[in-house]
């Protein structure tokens, strides 16, 4: 133990002294000192009754905490369990220990049973998931949990600023998703010294600084990720020394081996944070006494001298020492400890081993949400008669409005229908510097696209805000947010950049609800301007790659290609219960094309349903996004010149999409194209034709033809552009030929 307090006066008690009744150890009494032994103790044998149980095949998988307990349990003692929100590493098993979950429940996901609290067997071990502690679900990448935190410790700030935020309400995702917050609530998020090479790191840190959040980072550092040495990882090898720039933060550089140094670093860190002064970072030096997992050999990389210089430093044999030397706890007293832990996970392994595996038919469960269903007709609304709007630069109208004035009225209808929603993202704010609106000084800007325009000067800076140039970013703390509830309604400037979000749009977002069997879930809506057509936007302004989300299970993805279909489909997004990729073609934001009256503030439509915009009864052409106007062009012409009726079938949604609307129309016409913006090869047109090939062949006349760009990127010279692009000419001739086959 580095420090012994007496409450009375301070300064050390020497060893050998006789222990005096009340004292403390920085603030830890002697009882609190065995529970710690305790934890520590179940932790570690935990570990080692799971190896056992690997090597014997009972359970598929282990990684352990060992090493890392003292500074777990110093942690838990110093946060509140369901108070505060943890997104714990891997490596924290002491820690949940300690906060409430029981060595049981972690067993029980080492089998993968029915009844893991965690992941309802869908998880390996060691990814926590508490909801009754607030202990967020993890993932396996490596800090991907820390933008979330992020998130979720901006919470609290809100909720104190916006109290109606944790209003319920019926009808939308707010009958089933709470807002709790206490006003000064912590958050944890820990990680290894390896896992701070991750980009989502810094950008965490960067948000966490600039905002004062009251967030603590743990880095348990126990110098190998795997077998890659801490030095490899970062110039230095000491993360303390690198971060230490950041303004705003409470930095402490421990031994996170010894509980009672780790307990004061996390009383002064969470002191700093619970008052609002800003984040902690607290660096752990710690030990890795096992290999990495039970899938790596560490003696091919370390040799034994590293291991005997590490144990004379392992956690548990030091506390235990502390206890004696302390006359805390005598050999027997210790011994009994140990007994009655061993005993009690001997119960709790011969118990786990009888539980029932989770039954086959209950894979899909929980991949969306089971409570509100945004395919159903709750979601189908008609628009209002035709009202006037008053947009948000003030101008009255009730002329018919472009796909753009759509979006804008649908997010400030919702912004003022709903006060959990917030808006965040680059350039989406009118003006960050606020007194320059405030004075009128500026007009203010809302979005590259302005498709924000005039929000922020309503709804003010705390709902509507710029964030830094980091997608990833964006997307991990809207992940965060929404898992506590609120609704944020983020965007990303241009398809072509949601890339470096990847990590959390593919692993985390859609995941969380399926992965903690309905323990967490993160509802929120990513706006995406998206497509080419734009004589000029070239390789990185003209993206699409729908086909990349659409092939995620857990994310909805919609894509209207009219104003109408805009407003009802983003208003079903915003109400619904599952994340939605929302995306916007540049080029219709305001082409005359699918113009719309203003259609009022409950105007929606619900998600899987196509319209039909040229009915026709000779050949079905499915389509969506900017592909509908250049389709319909082609379609009417066709008629004209040749007298073929083309069905025109608008999917606006693709994930899920209108399969009855397709079949119904393939079985009609014995035709089908499938044209879509996107390159050819792969996309999102494989999957339809594939189905129509598949459940329809006894119903075509002719082979299922796509229309599609080229397998190429978008060029910047409008020829070359024209050529890539699929046109209103490719579309005529593909509908000739077919009808013609
Ligand atoms: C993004 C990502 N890359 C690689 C991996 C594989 N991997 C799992 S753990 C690990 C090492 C992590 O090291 P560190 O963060 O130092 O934590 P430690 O295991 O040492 O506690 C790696 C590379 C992963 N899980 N995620």
């Amino acid at each position: 133990m580095a420090t012994t307090k007496a409450d009375s006066k301070p300064g050390g008690v020497s060893n050998g002294s006789l222990p005096k009744a009340g004292q403390t150890y920085e603030g830890l009494t002697r009882q609190q000192l065995i529970d710690a032994y305790r934890l520590t103790y179940t932790s570690r044998r935990l570990d080692d009754r799971e190896i056992l149980l690997k090597r014997q095949q009972k359970i598929f998988f282990q990684i352990s905490g060992a090493g890392h307990e003292a500074v777990g349990v110093a942690a838990a003692f110093t946060l509140k369990a369901g108070y505060d929100w943890f997104y714990p590493y891997y490596r924290d098993r002491a820690l949940c220990l300690a906060l409430g979950a029981t060595p049981y429940e972690m067993l029980l996901q080492g089998v993968g049973a029915a009844d893991d609290p965690s992941s309802g067997g869908r998880q390996m071990p060691s990814h926590w998931s508490y909801p009754r502690l607030n202990i967020v679900t993890g993932s396996s990448p490596t800090g991907s949990q820390i933008l979330q935190a992020v998130g979720c410790a901006e919470v609290p700030r809100y909720v104190a600023a916006h109290p109606a935020a944790a209003a319920k309400a019926t009808g939308d995702y707010r009958q089933f998703k709470d807002v709790v917050s206490h006003g000064d609530e912590v958050t944890y998020v820990s990680l290894g010294e390896g896992a701070s090479s991750e980009g989502e790191f810094w950008e965490a840190l960067n948000t966490a600084s600039n905002r004062r959040l009251p967030l603590i980072f743990l880095v348990e550092d126990n110098e190998y990720a795997i077998s890659v040495p801490v030095e490899v990882q970062m110039p230095g090898g000491n993360i303390s020394r690198l971060v230490s720039g950041f303004p705003n933060f409470h930095f402490e550089e421990i031994d996170g081996t010894d509980l009672v140094a780790s307990y004061a670093a996390f009383q002064r860190t969470v002191a700093y944070c619970r008052a609002g002064q800003g984040p902690g970072f607290i660096h752990a030096h710690v030990i890795r006494p096992y290999s990495h997992s039970l899938s790596d050999d560490e003696r091919l990389y370390r040799p034994d001298v590293e291991r005997q210089r590490d144990a004379a430093h392992d956690p548990v044999p030091r506390l235990q020492l502390s206890l004696i030397r302390e006359g805390i706890l005598d050999e027997k007293g210790i011994n009994r400890l140990e007994k009655q832990v061993d005993d009690d996970l001997q119960v709790a392994v011969d118990h786990a081993l009888q539980a029932i595996p989770p039954a086959r038919d209950t894979v899909t469960r929980y991949i969306y949400s089971p409570d509100v269903d945004p395919t159903s007709a709750a979601f189908d609304t008609h628009p209002a008669a035709q009202v006037e709007t008053t947009a948000t630069d003030g101008k009255k109208s009730s002329h018919a409005k472009t796909m753009a004035d759509l979006i804008n009225l649908t997010l400030r209808d919702e912004m003022r229908r709903d006060e959990r929603i917030v808006i965040f993202g680059e350039d989406v704010a009118d003006c960050s510097r606020e007194q320059y609106l405030k004075q009128k000084m500026v007009k203010g800007k809302g979005g590259v696209f302005k498709l924000t325009a005039g929000l922020q000067a309503e709804f003010g800076s705390e709902r509507v805000f710029n964030s830094a140039i980091a997608e990833a970013n964006i997307v991990g703390r809207a992940t965060g947010m929404a898992t506590r509830g609120l609704k944020p309604v983020v965007e990303i400037q241009f398809f072509d950049y949601i890339w470096p979000a990847m990590m959390q749009l593919r692993n985390e977002l859609p995941v969380i609800r399926w992965r903690s069997n309905n323990g967490f879930s993160a509802p929120c809506v990513m706006r995406v301007p998206i497509g080419g057509y734009l004589t000029g936007g070239a390789i990185y302004h003209s993206q699409c790659g729908e086909s990349i989300f659409t092939h995620i299970p857990g994310l909805r993805v919609v894509f209207p290609s009219n104003a109408l279909d805009a407003a009802g489909l983003l208003r079903t997004a915003i109400r619904c219960d599952d994340p939605v990729l929302f995306l916007e073609h540049k080029r219709l934001y305001r082409e005359t094309f699918g113009r719309a009256p203003y259609p009022g503030p409950d105007y929606m439509i619900p998600f899987g349903k196509a319209k039909i915009v040229h009915p026709g009864t000779d050949i079905s052409v499915i389509t969506y996004g900017a592909v509908v106007p250049r389709a319909l062009q082609a379609a009417q012409k066709l008629e004209r010149e040749h007298g073929v009726k083309v069905e025109l079938i608008d999917l606006r949604s693709l994930n899920p999409f209108d399969w009855e609307t397709i079949a119904a129309s393939v079985k009609k016409t014995n035709r089908a194209i499938v044209a879509y913006e996107d390159t050819l090869s792969w996309g999102y047109g494989a999957e339809i034709a594939a189905r129509i090939a598949d459940e329809l062949f006894q119903n075509l006349d002719a082979p299922v033809r796509r229309v599609a760009a080229l397998d190429s990127f978008v060029a910047y010279q409008p020829i070359l552009e024209d050529a890539i692009l699929p046109q209103v000419d490719d579309l005529f001739r593909a509908m000739k030929e077919v009808a013609e086959y």
